[in-house]
C-alpha cells in the first residue's frame, strides 16, 4: 500500500434515515468487490459493519462502521452510518471526515428526516453528495416517484445516473443513462449487458438528455458548445460530471436493491470514475494552537500531517481503539505523533486498515485513508493529530447537545466505583453521552439523544462492564422560600439528672430575592445569647432550612436575624442553641406563607413554520411563556421559558410533534414559585413515591 497520488483512493460516508438500507448497501459493496465472500443480512445480525452486539439484537446501526475494499484499482473507503436520531453523534462524526457522501432513500418511503438532517451537514461542509434509491424491488417500490421527491427536496441539479429495468419483484438491472448501456444482475453483486429494452428507449434518451444537459451547464465552455448544438464527446462529459460533482452543482441519482445486489457494480463504478480524489478536494483548514492563525494544508502526502479522529472504542478487554481519518501528510506505524488538541506527544504503534471489527495491519495511512490505532494514552474523539514542528488544530466536531437524562445508580450498593469508571469510558467513546452528579437531589444523571440512546447505554454498562444500574426520570429540584416577614422564638430545655440543656433565641424571618440565596445576621444587645453560642444557632438555622417545610426541599432566598434569647450559667451549649434555633425555625414557618419554587428552563425549539401553532401549543399546555420567534433560515427559532419539571420528556413530545423535524436546547434559568394547585400535586406524588425508584 502507498499513498503516493498516483494510486486512486476514494472514501465516502454512507447517510440516511433508519432503515433505508445503508448496512444492507455495504455489505452488498463489500461482497461485489470480493472482500466477503458471503452477503451477510442485517435481520440475521451478521453484516460487516453492523458487529457490535446491541447492533446485532436490535438491527439497526448505532455505530459508524468503516470497510475498505478495491474496485478497478481504486481502494475504496467507506463509512456505514446509523440513520436513527438517538444515534446521530456518529453520522455526525463520519460526514466531517468523508470526502463524498452517498444518501440512501429507500425507493418505497421516499425522503426522511434524517436524510435531510445529514443533507444539511453535508451542504454546510461542502461534500459532494450522491443518492442511491434503493429496495427497488420491494413492493410499493417508485423509483419515478422517489427521483421526483429528491429533486423537489433538493433542488433542480439533482439528475438521475442509472434508471431501473423493471419494477418491484420484476426490478432486475440498470441502465446507464450515459452508456446508454443496459445491465441485469447475474448473480449477487455482478451483472451482465444486455440489449436494451425497447420500452425503455424513451426513457433512455430523454433520461440522457437531462443528464447532458446538466453536465453542460455546469461548465461554461460546454455550454457555449451544448447551445451551439456541437456533440460533446464522451470524455467531455465525463469530465464536466467529475467535476460538477466535486463543486456541489451536480447532485446525481443511481439506484438498485442492495439485497440483491442489483445496481451494485455500477454504483462501485460511478465511486471510482466520478468521485473527487482526495487531493483534488480543497485545502484543509486549521489553526495554529492555542491561537487563531489560519493554516492551510494541501490534502497530499508531501504536506505536513493532519489527521482527525472521529471515534473511539472503549473496549474493556481489548482496550482503546482510536479512529481516525489522515486530511494531509502521512502518519507511519511505530512512530510518533502529536495531539495539537491535547498538546501531548503520543507514541503511535501498528496502523490498521479496518473492515468491519477485522483490522489488518498497514505500515503507513496517507491522506484520504480512514484507519484506526490502539492504545493512544491522551487522545480522544474530535482531538487532532499532527506534525509537532508544524502543528495545526482541526476545528472540532460539533455535537447537538443532549435531549433527554435519566438518573441512575446502581443496582448493587458497593457497585458506585465500578458505575463511575465504566460510564468515563462510555463517555470516551460516546461524545453524545454526558454524565453529571446533581448536587441538589444526590443523583447521578446521564444524558443523551433519547430514550433508545440511553436505553443501550444501560445495557453496555451491564453487558461490557458488569454493572447494573436502576433508572429512574431525573428528580427536580424543588426549592422552598417564604412570602413574609415573621418572627418567632425557639427554646430547648431538658433536665437530664446532673447536666442539663437550655438554649432559647428569637429569630427574624425575612424574604430576599430569588437567587440571593441565605443571609445570617446577629442583633444581640446586652449579651442576651453570649457569643460563644451563637455559632450554634446559625447551625441551627442552616439545618432546619436544608429540611424545609412544605415538601422537604431546602428553603432559600430567606434572611435570618437573631435579636434576642437567654441562656443558662450551666445547662446551656452550642448544641442546646443548635436544637433551639431549628425549632424556630420551624415554628416561624408555619406563619410565614411558605411555597415551593420550581427551576424555569430557557428553551430554544427550532422547526418549519408548518409545526410552530403546534408547537407553541404544547409548550404552553406545559406553563411555558413564549418569549420570542426570530425567523433562522427556513425555520423559525421559538424561545420560551418553561418550568423543568414539564420538559422531562420532552425529546419524546416534540419527536412527535414535528415527525423527528424539530430540535430543541435548554439551559437552565431560574426559580419561580410553583402554582398552588401544582405544589399540591407535588406534595401528593412525593408521598406517594417510595424513596427509592
Ligand atoms: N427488499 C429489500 N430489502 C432491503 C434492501 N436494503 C435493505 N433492506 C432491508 O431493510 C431493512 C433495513 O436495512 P438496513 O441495511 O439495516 O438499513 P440501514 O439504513 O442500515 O438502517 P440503520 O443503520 O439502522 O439506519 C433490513 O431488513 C434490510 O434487509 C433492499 O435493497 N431490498
Ligand atoms: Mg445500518
Amino acid at each position: 500500500m502507498t499513498s503516493s497520488e498516483n494510486s486512486a483512493i476514494k472514501n465516502f460516508g454512507i447517510f440516511g434515515h433508519g432503515g433505508s438500507g445503508k448496512t444492507t448497501l455495504s455489505e452488498a459493496l463489500l461482497y461485489a468487490t470480493g472482500a466477503i465472500n458471503r452477503m451477510g443480512d442485517v435481520e440475521k445480525g451478521n453484516t460487516t459493519t453492523d458487529f457490535d452486539q446491541d447492533e446485532i439484537s436490535r438491527s439497526i446501526s448505532i455505530n459508524c462502521a468503516l470497510a475498505t475494499v478495491n474496485w478497478d484499482g481504486t481502494r475504496i473507503t467507506l463509512l456505514d452510518t446509523p440513520g436513527y436520531a438517538d444515534f446521530v453523534g456518529d453520522a455526525i462524526s463520519a460526514v466531517r471526515v468523508v470526502d463524498s457522501c452517498a444518501f440512501v432513500v429507500s425507493g418505497v418511503d421516499g425522503i426522511e428526516v434524517q436524510t435531510e438532517i445529514m443533507w444539511e451537514k453535508a451542504t454546510e461542509l461542502g461534500s459532494p453528495s450522491f443518492f442511491f434509491i434503493s429496495k427497488l424491488d420491494r413492493d410499493r417500490a417508485g423509483f419515478d416517484r422517489v427521483l421526483d421527491d429528491i429533486r423537489k427536496t433538493f433542488g433542480s441539479n439533482v439528475v438521475a445516473l442509472n434508471i431501473p429495468i423493471g419494477e418491484e419483484h420484476d426490478f432486475r438491472g440498470v441502465i446507464n443513462l450515459l452508456s446508454g448501456k443496459a445491465y441485469e444482475l447475474e448473480k449477487v453483486g455482478k451483472s451482465k449487458e444486455v440489449p436494451v429494452p425497447d420500452s425503455l428507449k424513451d426513457a433512455l434518451s430523454s433520461g440522457r438528455d437531462r443528464v447532458i444537459e446538466a453536465v453542460a451547464e455546469s461548465d461554461d465552455s460546454l455550454l457555449e458548445k451544448y447551445l451551439d448544438d456541437v456533440e460533446l464527446s464522451a470524455e467531455e462529459i465525463s469530465a464536466a460530471l467529475s467535476k460538477g460533482v466535486m463543486n456541489r452543482s451536480i447532485f446525481p441519482v443511481l439506484c438498485g436493491s442492495a439485497s440483491r445486489g442489483t445496481g451494485i457494480p455500477e454504483f462501485l463504478d460511478f465511486v471510482s470514475d466520478v468521485l473527487p480524489l482526495p487531493w483534488q478536494l480543497p485545502d484543509v483548514v486549521g489553526k495554529v494552537p492555542g491561537s487563531d492563525e489560519e493554516v492551510t494544508l494541501p490534502r497530499r502526502p508531501d504536506a505536513p500531517l493532519s489527521a482527525l479522529v472521529f471515534k473511539t472504542l472503549a473496549d474493556p478487554y481489548v482496550g482503546k481503539l482510536t479512529y481516525f481519518r489522515v486530511f494531509s501528510g502521512v502518519l507511519n506505524s511505530d512512530s510518533t505523533a502529536f495531539n495539537s488538541t491535547e498538546g501531548q506527544s503520543e507514541r503511535v504503534g501498528q496502523l490498521f486498515q479496518v473492515t468491519g471489527k477485522d483490522q489488518t495491519g498497514v505500515p503507513e495511512l496517507g491522506p484520504g485513508d480512514l484507519g484506526a490505532v490502539s492504545k493512544l494514552g491522551h487522545t480522544s474523539t474530535s482531538d487532532t493529530l499532527c506534525d509537532k514542528k508544524n502543528p495545526v488544530v482541526l476545528p472540532p466536531i460539533e455535537y447537538p447537545a443532549p435531549l433527554m437524562s435519566l438518573a441512575v445508580e446502581p443496582k448493587t450498593k458497593g457497585d458506585e466505583d465500578k458505575l463511575s469508571t465504566a460510564l468515563g469510558r462510555l463517555c470516551e467513546e460516546d461524545p453524545m453521552l454526558e454524565v453529571r452528579r446533581d448536587t441538589d437531589v444526590h443523583q447521578t444523571l446521564i444524558s443523551g439523544a433519547g430514550e433508545n440512546h440511553l436505553d443501550v447505554v444501560v445495557t453496555k454498562m451491564r453487558k461490557k462492564f458488569g454493572v447494573d444500574v436502576l433508572t429512574a426520570a431525573p428528580m427536580i429540584p424543588y426549592k422552598e422560600t417564604i412570602r413574609k416577614l415573621v418572627e418567632a422564638q425557639g427554646k430547648h430545655k431538658k433536665q437530664t439528672g446532673g447536666h442539663g440543656q437550655f438554649g432559647h433565641c428569637y429569630l427574624r424571618l425575612e424574604p430576599l430575592d430569588r437567587g440571593e440565596g441565605f443571609q445570617f445576621e446577629v442583633k444581640i444587645v446586652g449579651g442576651a445569647i453570649p457569643r460563644q453560642y451563637l455559632p450554634g444557632v446559625e447551625k441551627g438555622v442552616i439545618a432546619a432550612m436544608k429540611d424545609g417545610f412544605v415538601g422537604g426541599y431546602p428553603i432559600v432566598d430567606m434572611k435570618v436575624t437573631v435579636y434576642d434569647g437567654s441562656y443558662h450559667s450551666v445547662d446551656s451549649s452550642e448544641m442546646a442553641f443548635k436544637m433551639a434555633a431549628s425549632k424556630a425555625i420551624r415554628t416561624a414557618m408555619e406563619d410565614a406563607d411558605p411555597v415551593i419554587l420550581e427551576p424555569i428552563v430557557n428553551a430554544q425549539v427550532t422547526v418549519t413554520d408548518q409545526f410552530m401553532g403546534d408547537v407553541i401549543g404544547d409548550l404552553n399546555s406545559k406553563r411555558g411563556r413564549i418569549i420570542g420567534m426570530t425567523p433562522k433560515g427556513k425555520s423559525q427559532l421559538v424561545q420560551a421559558q418553561v418550568p423543568l419539571a414539564e420538559m422531562s420528556r420532552y425529546s419524546i413530545d416534540l419527536r412527535s410533534i414535528t415527525g423527528g423535524r424539530g430540535v430543541f436546547t435548554m439551559e437552565f434559568s431560574h426559580y419561580e414559585e410553583v402554582p398552588d394547585h401544582i405544589a399540591q400535586k407535588i406534595i401528593a406524588d412525593q408521598e406517594r413515591e417510595p424513596e427509592e425508584s
